[in-house]
């Protein structure tokens, strides 16, 4: 069969949506660290809109870690295919706003370079959360991280996002060359705000001149959205069947797609509100709204639904009680700590949310939503208990999402030894769990660790004795009993 590239295009079925401009015209202007799936399902998309009124916003998309994505798009000339379903059906559209892919720890120079180049005018991430080098409890960059101290040590062959922004700054800065605009797409809150903080302490360790120039560097949050699964082989072989040709790494996402944008870039953006993107001055109550409403149900759905069996997000909805459990989790646990947005439907949300849940054409594994729980947690689910505890509020749908993880990374393995789970804490998690023995002596362990918990909630006494009592639910009677009597759990 054909591969999918620029020369093949011509022979596409003609039911498929392709680029409005030509592909081979578009000029770099935006360098993408973390050239996953969700970028490639949002971002890349509203500039595949937007390519043809300024063909100088084509995306050098670069890989952090492995050269998956290179290896994949390089040989069909990084065009790549958008599948979008829901349970009517699905639709199919070549996207070539990516024009060229970049694998950092093959290169860290020509990545370097194209990010000091003058035509690079926006630095966009989606690194995860774990690529901030963080403390995902205050906010600060982690100094003793050991990317960190390897790019403090090594400034031209840097590993890690803020070590190669950095770094690019510097050379911009040598050059006379005006910083770029970051543009940070993950889910954090202040996503803009906590990647100024960690690469300004960064430059600062560098030296006081570089961190006074990155202060300068202007850093606008954003609030993304779209539900994205790791792309599947029958995802690949419905897109070679519909294409006619091979495609050998498309991305499948819903239909819903949200990004509300602070409109701060000094050396310009591309046209993405012609494509739907809303620009506003403060996007902290969208952000706020999606990381507790959507996330915090989806970290809930995943480590109760893992622990239930239930392979994706639709099957742990289906669970007998889950949808009261996050319809209350939404209406009566969260909404209440977000600020009114006024014209907001918030109801008509939280029901598309149940609704986007509910997709039974994506599969999104609550394994995959499981990972990286100890980043997650805290601006999904603990931010939303503090302001709970502040108002005297109860949160028994949230404890339940958080004893779930506790109950999550406490699995263990034939021999007795807790299943390392993917979360840059499981080494820390694993041994202090290993010689637990109760609900209570878990709990109590994991409220140890700062970096999640901070220093209020461990010594919180209802928080803690809520999370044992959930915890307890669901090691005697499972998952699915918890779920189905989590209103009676709960009683402080
Ligand atoms: C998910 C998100 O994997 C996860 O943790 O909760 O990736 C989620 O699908 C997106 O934020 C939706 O916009």
């Amino acid at each position: 069969m054909t591969r999918l590239s620029r020369q093949s295009l011509a022979s596409l079925l003609p039911e498929i949506r392709r680029p409005g401009y030509d592909a081979s015209g578009v000029s770099i202007g935006i360098v993408h660290l973390g050239i996953g799936a969700f970028h490639r399902a949002h971002q890349a998309v509203y500039t595949d809109d937007v390519l043809a009124r300024d063909l100088s916003w084509g995306i050098c998309g670069v890989s952090l870690r492995s050269a998956d994505t290179r290896d994949a798009l390089g040989p069909q000339d990084d065009l790549y295919t958008l599948k979008v379903q829901d349970g009517s059906g699905e639709q199919l559209r070549v996207i070539a706003s990516v024009v060229e892919t970049l694998v950092a720890p093959e290169s860290p120079e020509a990545v370097l370079a194209r990010m000091a180049d003058p035509a690079t005018r926006i630095v966009s991430l989606t690194i995860t959360e774990k690529g901030y080098c963080h403390n995902p409890a205050t906010g600060a960059l982690d100094e003793n991280h050991p990317s960190v101290l390897h790019d403090l040590q090594n400034p031209g062959r840097p590993k890690s996002a803020p070590g190669f922004i950095v770094e690019a700054l510097a050379q911009r800065r040598s050059a006379n060359v005006p910083p770029f605009t970051l543009l940070s797409c993950d889910n954090l809150p202040s996503n803009g705000h906590v990647l100024k903080r960690v690469i300004v302490r960064f430059a600062q360790l560098r030296s006081k001149e570089l961190g006074d120039f990155v202060r300068g560097v202007s850093a606008p949050s954003t609030m993304i959205d779209r539900i994205v699964p790791a792309t599947t082989d029958a995802d690949r072989e419905a897109v070679a069947a519909a294409l006619g040709m091979t495609d050998a790494w498309p991305v499948a996402t819903e239909p819903f797609s949200q990004w509300v944008i602070e409109d701060d870039f000094p050396l310009g953006r591309p046209a993405w509100d012609t494509a739907g993107a809303v620009f506003v001055t403060d996007v902290s109550v969208y952000e706020n709204m999606k990381l507790r409403l959507l996330n915090g149900s989806h970290s809930t759905l995943a480590y109760l639904g893992v622990l239930a069996g239930a392979e994706t997000v639709a099957e742990a909805m289906a669970i007998d009680g889950m949808r009261d459990l996050i319809e209350g989790l939404m209406r009566d646990e969260a909404s209440p700590t977000l600020p009114v947005l006024s014209g907001f439907d918030l109801p008509a949300y939280r029901r598309d949310l149940i609704a986007r849940f509910n997709n039974p054409a994506l599969r999104h594994k609550t394994m995959q939503i499981a990972m990286d729980g100890s980043q997650k947690l805290p601006q999904r689910l603990l931010n939303t208990i503090r302001d709970r505890i502040a108002a005297g509020q109860l949160y028994p749908a949230m404890a339940l999402g958080v004893a779930a993880w506790i109950g999550y990374v406490s699995r263990r393995d034939r021999n007795g030894d807790i299943i390392k789970v993917n979360d840059p804490l499981a080494g820390r998690i694993a041994s202090c769990l290993q010689a637990t023995t109760s609900p209570g002596e878990r709990v109590d362990a994991m409220l140890g660790l700062s970096d999640v918990f901070g220093q209020d909630l461990p010594h919180n006494a209802a928080f803690r004795k809520s999370l044992i009592q959930s915890l307890s639910a669901i090691e005697v009677d499972g998952a699915s009993h918890a779920v189905k009597s989590h209103r009676v759990l709960f009683d402080l």
